[in-house]
């Protein structure tokens, strides 16, 4: 469901948006009589905005604002003048990504919303791409890697722990050779699937690299974790990996670190010492966590 967020005070151009949509069937229609200051379109939730700039006195002032981060965001905003003169075009200049006339027909209005929210689908599955592994379906390592800066950052600002886990395949090249390179993309995929039912969703997966994916997990402290790494390894080791009649059981290692617990210094040491116990899960003989 698309949902548009009209400021205006005009009640006739209330109705006439109405009018333009289907509203509950195409659309959900939130009607505000200002900008809020300031102006988040992420907190409105928006997937197309409409501006009246005669909506009160600050509009067009806050209205530059709220372009500044709707440019920024990806959401689209529809700006309605008295009259589209070139003085209006402005806002074409600051961000607006068309430019209506208050009298505009209620057939072309709801065509030019429509090419809003085709385009802000579009954007939405470009930047979804951008962040999600084609083979698993889960979050590639570009995303895992801004997040984890963010999610340190809150978990030292706010005083609460965070973890951080590597898990790799046991042997997979073995997989791939005994059975190709199909069925390891179908196990993969299976994997990612199987931790994602372990985990809480605020978690976030990521695969890491090849056959190796990473956890994020706020407010989780060292034991956490490490009960959490068992119940995956467990639930690896029990689960029978199955595609077009193939079938293969596999099992993984789980390098884990965690703050403050291991007081690191920055994102980048976290994620050496996780991999370290990697390496020291794979030496000690593999299918085990290691958190210390
Ligand atoms: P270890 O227990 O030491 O981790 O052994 P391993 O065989 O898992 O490790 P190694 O690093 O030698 O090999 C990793 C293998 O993972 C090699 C490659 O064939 C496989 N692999 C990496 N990415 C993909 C992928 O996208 N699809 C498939 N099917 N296999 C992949
Ligand atoms: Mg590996
Ligand atoms: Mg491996």
């Amino acid at each position: 469901m698309n949902r548009l967020v009209l400021v205006s005070q005009d009640a006739t151009l209330q109705q006439r948006v109405y009018d333009a949509l289907q509203v509950g069937a195409d659309a959900i229609v939130t009607i505000l009589e200002s900008l809020p200051e300031p102006v988040s379109p992420d907190a409105l939730q928006a997937d197309v905005m409409l501006v009246d700039v005669r909506a009160d006195h600050d509009t067009p002032q806050r209205l530059r604002s709220l372009l500044a981060t709707a440019v920024a965001r990806d959401v689209p905003v529809i700006v309605l003048v008295p009259a589209t003169s070139p003085e209006a075009l402005r806002y074409l200049d600051m961000g607006a990504n068309d430019l209506l006339s208050l009298d505009v027909r209620i057939t072309e209005l709801k065509t030019r919303i429509k090419v809003q929210l085709r385009l802000k689908r579009r954007l939405d599955q470009l930047s979804e791409d951008a962040v999600v592994d084609q083979t698993t379906g889960v979050y590639n390592r570009r995303y895992m890697e801004s997040h984890l800066l963010a999610q340190l950052a809150e978990a030292w600002r706010y005083h609460y722990p965070f973890s951080f886990a590597i898990l790799d395949i046991d042997y997979f090249k073995l997989i791939n050779d005994r059975h190709g390179h199909r069925f390891g993309d179908a196990v993969l995929r299976q994997l990612g699937r199987l931790i994602r039912g372990q985990v809480r969703l605020e978690d976030t997966l990521t695969r890491y690299g090849g056959e190796e994916f990473a956890l994020l997990l706020p407010h989780t402290d060292r034991s956490g974790a490490w009960m959490l790494g068992e119940r995956i390894r467990t639930a690896v080791a029990d689960h029978v990996f199955c595609q077009d009649h193939t079938e293969a059981r596999i099992t993984v290692s789980i390098g884990v670190a965690t703050y403050p617990a291991d007081a690191p210094e920055s994102a980048e040491e976290l994620v050496r010492r996780a991999d370290r116990r990697l390496y020291q899960a794979k030496h000690r003989g593999r299918n085990r966590v290691v958190h210390t």
